[in-house]
């Protein structure tokens, strides 16, 4: 038997998105969700332009960085009473047909997270030679500090139950998060699977993405990991 999902929220951090948040929030409300974007202190008009496209709007008056944006949306769905979220970029490279997919995945019982992966079978991975070399790394970093089998690891599509939210509770900054999620996966307890899921690489997307820098304060906090355990 599966489990119904009522009131499922997706959850967008956005900083300095004014370009494509529109259309990224009017595509998620066409496909029937309520939206609420965390604008992370923006420069632009992110906020504005979000609330205009039909989603609740949260502001973090400075940039905390994408852990402690996706921390204040999960802390208000679950004030909302969400019984389920999705966590989905405001930078357009992510497919609101995969919501539908990842929140089917958790309505199977026992399941508590549904993680997006590039590199499952159903995925077409057509992600740029050097962000598949920073990735794999990544994810051999996190598949062997973690003890998870996941596939890909710096993927901000997914899913979780009500539950699986109370287990998450980010404190990494930038873009460190990814992993602290996994870590604090395999902590609950809780199940998770991986829905394979498409990530645009637009020529928008990949002038705003993750630079060298930030792979190597991520690689550097996977090392400093027993810091927060
Ligand atoms: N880079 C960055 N993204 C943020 C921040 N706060 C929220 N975000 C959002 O987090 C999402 C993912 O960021 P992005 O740079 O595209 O990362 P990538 O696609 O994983 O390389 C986007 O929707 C951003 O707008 C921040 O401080 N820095
Ligand atoms: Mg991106």
């Amino acid at each position: 038997m599966t489990r119904r999902i009522r009131n499922p929220w997706v959850v967008v951090p956005a900083y300095n998105e004014a370009p494509v948040v529109g259309s990224v929030v009017s595509g998620i409300r066409h496909a029937g969700y309520t939206v609420v974007v965390v604008d992370d202190g923006s420069a632009d008009r992110t906020g504005e332009v979000a609330l205009l496209a039909g989603a609740v709007v949260l502001r973090h008056p400075i940039n905390l960085g994408q852990g402690a944006a996706l921390q204040t949306g999960i802390d208000y769905v679950l004030e909302k009473l969400a019984d389920a979220l999705v966590t989905f970029d405001a930078d357009g490279q992510h497919s609101t047909a995969a919501i539908a997919a990842l929140l089917a995945a958790i309505e199977q019982p026992g399941i508590d997270f549904a993680l997006g992966s590039r590199f499952l079978t159903g995925a077409t991975a057509n992600l740029p030679v050097s962000r598949r070399i920073l990735l794999s790394a990544a994810i051999w970093f996190t598949r062997a500090s973690t003890g998870l089998p996941v596939t890909d690891t710096h993927n901000g599509l997914r899913a979780m139950t009500a539950r699986g939210a109370r287990a998450i509770s980010l404190r990494q900054n930038r873009m460190a998060h990814a992993s602290e999620i996994l870590h604090q996966i395999a902590q609950s307890r809780l199940r998770f699977v991986e829905v394979p899921v498409n990530i645009e690489y637009s020529a928008y997307s990949l002038g705003k993405g993750q630079r060298l820098t930030d792979a190597m304060t991520i690689l550097i906090d996977l090392f400093a990991r027993r810091l927060y355990r």
